[in-house]
């Protein structure tokens, strides 16, 4: 394994990158690990990262049926905050966002976090409400949001359309000074490197097949390479949690459906904050290629292609014409889309199934991207010590049939 410094970028600049090592190795599976994590998205690199570095667990390897960081994690448009509603939600995602601050050190890996400022317009008197409600519960849980009025946003955002005669008159916003953005590749592969110069094996084109048990509790995992022996498992799958699910025998309330995202022809600097418009379903920031990034409303069936309707796209870029006029004459250079899992209350699932040894990160639906740091480190703690961390035990599955749903269907608005 490679171990990089300035020295080793130095030594290998001047020999024109010859002898440049491979950031992770592609080892062939072993017959047994002691946990796999199905899915090598963003919460399953970081999941085996933190289990190797805070619990010493290396026997693991992460299964991945393309290519890592392949899923969501390298399709989504790396919105990052914390302004969510719901205590438990604060605790999640606060731990997240603060664990970007520091993640480029602990990955010694530049991820770009940018906590440049986000703001969540408000259109309608019912949206400035909703969020004059996240703003007082973020402060009582200590995270930094506030209102703003329509004048400061248009101070901020002069491309912004602020005209009366504009479809939705803007009444303020919620405004969280460090929501940004970081690279969504850069997340995946630092905690890739990560996990791999620890010791864990990422085994990529490895489409797991069957989840296997034996009286009640898991055993392993089929996969297109043959049968590899767990004492335990984690599905890891976003979009796909539902056919993991069906292959352990748990029927989960998951729906899957298409989130699309595009961005622009690269232009100059003209906007310098994350921007979400709930109302009119789209949402803004400009990459450091000066390239907008767009998006919007989730696609309104469930499917599984990785495409996209056209109706929805043309909604969202309707949307964010009437918003910021100037994007009128550009191209869109690029269109995606990518499939999420939304559970009914718009929270993620974390924790234990009724198979001993069976573990579910799920649910993230249009929002997992910012949580990959907190939800990583709880629940490599959950599996560690098969008990499900205190930031993560409200999340368990158990919440739907006991009714105890964390309701964050307006902080999640946007994509929804
Ligand atoms: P993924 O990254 O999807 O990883 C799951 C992995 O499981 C995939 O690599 C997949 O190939 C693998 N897999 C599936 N089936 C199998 C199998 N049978 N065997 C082996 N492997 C399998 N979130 C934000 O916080 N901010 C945003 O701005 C944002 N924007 C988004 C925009 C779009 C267009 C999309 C699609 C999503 C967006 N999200 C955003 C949501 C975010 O991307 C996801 O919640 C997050 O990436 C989920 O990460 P994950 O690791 O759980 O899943
Ligand atoms: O979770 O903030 C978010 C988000 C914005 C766009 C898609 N998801």
């Amino acid at each position: 394994m490679q171990k990089y410094s300035i020295f080793t970028l130095a030594r290998n600049a001047a020999n024109y990158h010859k002898g440049w090592g491979l950031a992770w190795r592609s080892p062939e599976p072993k017959s047994e690990y002691d946990i796999v994590i199905i899915g090598a998205g963003g919460h399953g690199l970081a999941t085996a990262y933190y289990l190797a570095k805070r619990h010493n667990l290396t026997n693991v390897a992460v299964v991945e049926k393309g290519w890592l960081g392949g899923g969501n994690t390298g399709r989504n448009t790396t919105i990052i905050r914390s302004n969510y509603l719901q205590d438990e939600s604060a605790a999640i995602y606060e731990l997240s966002r603060s664990l970007y601050e520091g993640l480029a050190q602990e990955l010694n890996y530049n991820v770009m976090f940018s906590p440049r400022g986000l703001f969540m317009l408000c259109m309608t008197e019912h949206e400035l409400r909703g969020f004059k409600r996240h703003a007082h519960a973020n402060r009582l849980s200590g995270i930094e949001s506030r209102m703003v009025s329509a004048e400061e946003v248009k101070r901020k955002i002069p491309i912004l359309n602020v005209s009366p005669t504009a479809r939705y008159p803007l009444l303020g916003a919620l405004y969280q000074p460090r929501g940004g953005t970081a690279r969504h590749d850069a997340v995946a592969w630092g905690y890739a490197r990560g996990a791999d110069n620890l010791g864990v094996d990422i085994l990529q084109n490895c489409a797991v097949t069957g989840i296997t048990r034996r009286g009640g509790k898991v055993t392993g995992i089929d996969t297109v390479k043959g049968h590899i022996k767990a004492k335990k498992v984690a599905i890891v799958t976003a979009g796909s949690t539902t056919l993991l699910g069906d292959m352990a025998g748990l029927k989960l309330p998951i729906e899957s459906v298409t989130l699309q995202a595009c961005v622009s022809e690269p232009i100059k600097p003209v906007l310098d904050v994350v921007i979400m418009a709930g109302t009119v379903h789209g949402y803004m920031s400009q990459s450091d290629k000066g390239e907008l990034v767009i998006g919007g409303g989730a696609d309104e069936y469930n499917n599984y292609s990785q495409r996209g309707s056209f109706p929805a796209i043309e909604h969202t870029i309707t949307s964010l014409a009437e918003l910021f006029p100037i994007i009128r004459r550009l191209k869109m250079l690029r269109q995606w889309a990518g499939i999420v899992d939304m559970t009914g209350d718009r929270s993620p699932i974390i924790g234990k199934t009724d198979v001993d040894g069976l573990y579910l990160n799920c649910g993230w639906g249009t929002g997992g991207f910012k949580s990959i740091p907190g939800s990583g480190l709880v629940f490599a703690d959950t599996i560690a010590n098969d008990r499900p961390h205190p930031i993560a035990e409200p999340f368990g599955l158990n919440r739907f049939a006991e009714g105890r749903l964390i309701d964050e269907s307006i902080a999640a608005g946007v994509a929804h």
